[in-house]
C-alpha cells in the first residue's frame, strides 16, 4: 500500500496529502483526459537529487501540446521549482514524483476544451517495481496477447492517461500467468515495449532497442543506457526487432524510472542467455546506479540536486 507522505502540490500551493481529491465527474475520471510524469529522486553525499528532472518536466510538456492542453499554465522551470520544494517540504531523501495535469471539473462530454486544467505533483517512497531481486537476478516475463497502441490512435510519444489502459491489459495478463512483465509487440507485430518499460536486447556484444516509430514512450532511461553505452563504448543500433530475435539474444533487459534497469532471464519460458542477468547489462546498471547514487561523477550533469535552489535563491536575496 501507498504511504502517503504530507503534502501534494496543487496549482501552486501546497496541499495536505488527504485533500488531493477530485469530482467523480471531472473529465480525467470519465475520458483518461491526463498527461503525467514519473521521476525519481535519489538520495545523494550532496542531499536528496532529482534525476533527469529537465528531461522529464519537458516530455510532460510535450505530451501537454499533443493533447492540447496548452493552458497548463507552468513554464518548465515552475514544474521544476515546485518539484524541488515538494521533496524539502516533504523532507524526502528519495521518492517517486508524479506530476500530472488534468482535464478538471465543468462540462460534461467528450468535447474537454472548455474544462479548467489542474496540476497536481505528489510524491511518495516507491521501492522496487518488479520485486526485490529483480536488479540482480532478472525477471521472467512474456509476449503479451495484446498488441500496443497503434500508430494515429492514441499517440505513443505522449505519456498519457488512456495510454495505461493498453499497458494495464498486458499487465494483466503478464501477472495472472504468473510473469512479472509482459512485453507487448507494435501493431505490425515488431517488438515494442513493457507495460511501464523499454526494451534493450544484446547480441554478439552490440545494444538493440526499437525505434520510436515501433509505438515506444521515448523513456529517459532509454535515452540514459544509450548514453551509458556510448560512454563504455558498447555498441548501439535502434532497429526494428522481429519477436524471436528476443529469444535468441544473449541478454535482454527493461528500462524505466521506475523499473531502473531489469534484466530478464526468460521470455515465454525460454531461457535468455544463461538464465541470469549478463555482463552488459551490468555493466549499464553500475554506471546508472554510480550516478544516481552519487558515487561516480554526474558527468552528464543529470542530477538536479534538491537543495542547491533554495542556496542559490537565498543567495540572490
Ligand atoms: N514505456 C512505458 C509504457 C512507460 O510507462 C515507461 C515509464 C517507460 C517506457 C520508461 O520511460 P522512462 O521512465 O522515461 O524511462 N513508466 C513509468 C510508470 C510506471 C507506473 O507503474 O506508473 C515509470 O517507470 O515511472
Amino acid at each position: 500500500m501507498l504511504t502517503p507522505t504530507e503534502k501534494i502540490w496543487h496549482n501552486g500551493r501546497m496541499i495536505p496529502w488527504e485533500d488531493a481529491r477530485i469530482h467523480v465527474l471531472s473529465h480525467v475520471v470519465n475520458y483518461g483526459s491526463s498527461v503525467f510524469e514519473g521521476i525519481r529522486c535519489y538520495s545523494t553525499p550532496s542531499g536528496p537529487a532529482i534525476f533527469r528532472l529537465r528531461e522529464h518536466v519537458r516530455r510532460m510538456l510535450d505530451s501537454a501540446k499533443i493533447y492540447r492542453m496548452d493552458t497548463i499554465g507552468y513554464t518548465a522551470e515552475q514544474l521544476e521549482e515546485a518539484m524541488r520544494k515538494l521533496v524539502r517540504v516533504n523532507r524526502m531523501q528519495s521518492c517517486y514524483l508524479r506530476p500530472i495535469a488534468m482535464r478538471a471539473y465543468g462540462e460534461i462530454g467528450v468535447n474537454p476544451l472548455k474544462n479548467p486544467i489542474d496540476v497536481y505533483i505528489a510524491c511518495w517512497e516507491w521501492g522496487k517495481y518488479l520485486g526485490d531481486e529483480a536488479l540482480a537476478e532478472g525477471v521472467d516475463v512474456c509476449i503479451s496477447s495484446w498488441t500496443r497502441i497503434a500508430p494515429n490512435t492514441l499517440p505513443a510519444l505522449a505519456k498519457s492517461g488512456a495510454n495505461y489502459m493498453n499497458s494495464q491489459l498486458i499487465k494483466m495478463e503478464a501477472v495472472i500467468n504468473g510473469y512479472s512483465e509482459g512485453i507487448a509487440l507494435d501493431a505490425n507485430g515488431y517488438v515494442s515495449e513493457g507495460s511501464g518499460e523499454n526494451i534493450f536486447l544484446v547480441r554478439d556484444g552490440k545494444i538493440l532497442t526499437p525505434p520510436l516509430g515501433a509505438s515506444v514512450l521515448p523513456g529517459i532511461t532509454r535515452n540514459t543506457v544509450i548514453r551509458l553505452a556510448e560512454d563504455l563504448g558498447i555498441p548501439f543500433t535502434e532497429t526494428i526487432v522481429p519477436r524471436e530475435m528476443l529469444y535468441i539474444a544473449d541478454e535482454v533487459f527493461f528500462s524505466g524510472t521506475a523499473a531502473e534497469i531489469t534484466p530478464i532471464r526468460s521470455i515465454d519460458r525460454i531461457q535468455i542467455g544463461k538464465g541470469r542477468r549478463g555482463p552488459i547489462a551490468e555493466k549499464i546498471q553500475k554506471e546508472f546506479f554510480g550516478i544516481v547514487n552519487g558515487t561516480k561523477a554526474d558527468r552528464h550533469a543529470w542530477l538536479a540536486l534538491v537543495e542547491q535552489q533554495e542556496a542559490s535563491l537565498a543567495g540572490k536575496k
